[in-house]
């Protein structure tokens, strides 16, 4: 006799899979606020890091950004204006030499080349920056945004008064072609920095100069 034709078991069956469902529904929908982390030290040797819980989340694909088509500089600026890659390709041209694409954690994305863009440094030349008094200047952070909402943050000092900014590149060319898919088409790299993954921004659409303090 089959065991589905005996009524406790099927009650029982019932019973089960209702509660399932009441735990799902009661389940917090409300995006999970992640536990604060330390700064990793750039330089210090690298830990594996502990294979993440899984959840059901971390089986969803992180959402890829739309692509870029354009690059809006806003905020304190005298000549606010949204640039094309045309008129990106009218500020002298830079050629990026080989780096390492390396992540925050340390781990090795692998080597990248032959990507052509533009110093960072010389559109904001362009839009000019609008401070009250040359002291405003040394307080303003400037902040790259992607259409992921991914940020990378630079300093007014950073860029026009160290030789990070020298190699601070707003890029749309890799290997004499636009940037695919997965990049842009336009996106910005500071390759001087020690861990390069964090200040790569793929998807850049907005470079915003924001004065802090009061
Ligand atoms: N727009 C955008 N840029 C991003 C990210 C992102 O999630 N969104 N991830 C960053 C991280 S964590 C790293 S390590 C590098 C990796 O660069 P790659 O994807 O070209 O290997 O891109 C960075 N740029
Ligand atoms: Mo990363």
């Amino acid at each position: 006799m089959s065991l589905l034709k005996q009524p406790l078991f099927v009650i029982a069956l019932l019973t089960l899979a209702l509660a399932a469902l009441i735990h799902r529904e009661s389940s917090p929908s409300a995006p999970e606020i992640p536990a604060p982390v330390a700064m990793p030290v750039a330089g210090a040797p690298v830990s594996t890091p502990a294979p993440a819980p899984v959840s059901t989340p971390s089986l969803i694909a992180p959402k890829r950004g739309a692509i870029s088509e354009t690059l809006a500089i806003t905020g304190a600026v005298v000549n606010p204006r949204t640039l094309s890659v045309a008129d990106l390709e009218r500020f002298p041209p830079q050629q990026i030499g080989e780096f390492e694409m390396i992540c925050e954690s340390g781990a090795n994305l692998g080597k990248r080349q032959n990507l052509r863009g533009v110093r960072l440094r010389d559109i904001l030349e362009q839009a000019q920056l609008k401070a009250l008094t040359p002291h405003h200047f040394r307080r303003m952070a400037i902040i790259a945004r992607a259409t992921d909402d991914y940020i990378a943050v630079f300093s007014w000092a950073e860029i026009f008064n160290s030789t990070v900014g020298d190699q601070v590149i707003v890029y749309f060319s890799k290997d004499g072609q636009p940037l695919d898919d997965a990049e842009g088409r336009i996106a910005l790299i500071s390759t001087t920095d020690q861990r390069t993954g964090p200040r790569h921004v793929r998807w850049l659409n907005e470079i915003e100069v924001r004065p802090l303090g009061r």
